[in-house]
């Protein structure tokens, strides 16, 4: 009997330490994030639009993306050009040939633009919705 009894206490204690060897639940801070707690996160890395700059357009002229959305504007021209919001709605840029200029864009909305030097000549839209 007490073979037995010594049998059930070492039956009983490789399976705790196997128990507790085999926790399904390791402690992950970003276990329980979503889909949608990381989006602004993939979006503030990724633009989801690029518009080239050239001599005079921009390429394409018209992009929409969603809210929350960045474009990225990369000047890939001879003459100076620039980013210019005609309602002011969002931060212009300055004028350059070569670099680059973001936005992202957190309220829904059609914001046309122009070229601050060429103006309503180089036309723009950015569609948000
Ligand atoms: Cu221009």
């Amino acid at each position: 009997m007490q073979k037995f009894g010594a049998l059930f206490v070492m039956t009983v204690g490789v399976t705790a330490v196997w128990l507790s060897c085999s926790d399904p639940q390791p402690s992950d801070p970003g276990a329980d994030m979503t889909v949608r707690d990381l989006r602004p996160v993939i979006t503030d890395l990724t633009p989801s639009a690029v518009i080239t700059v050239q001599d005079d357009y921009y390429s394409p002229k018209e992009v929409t993306i969603p809210v929350g959305g960045k474009v990225r504007w990369v000047f890939r021209a001879a003459s100076q050009h620039g980013v210019f919001p005609w309602d002011m709605g969002f931060p212009g840029s300055d004028t350059m040939s070569q670099g680059t200029f973001e936005h992202t864009f957190n309220q829904a909305g059609t914001f046309d633009y122009g070229c601050a030097i060429h103006g309503r000549a180089m036309p723009g839209t950015i569609i948000v919705k």
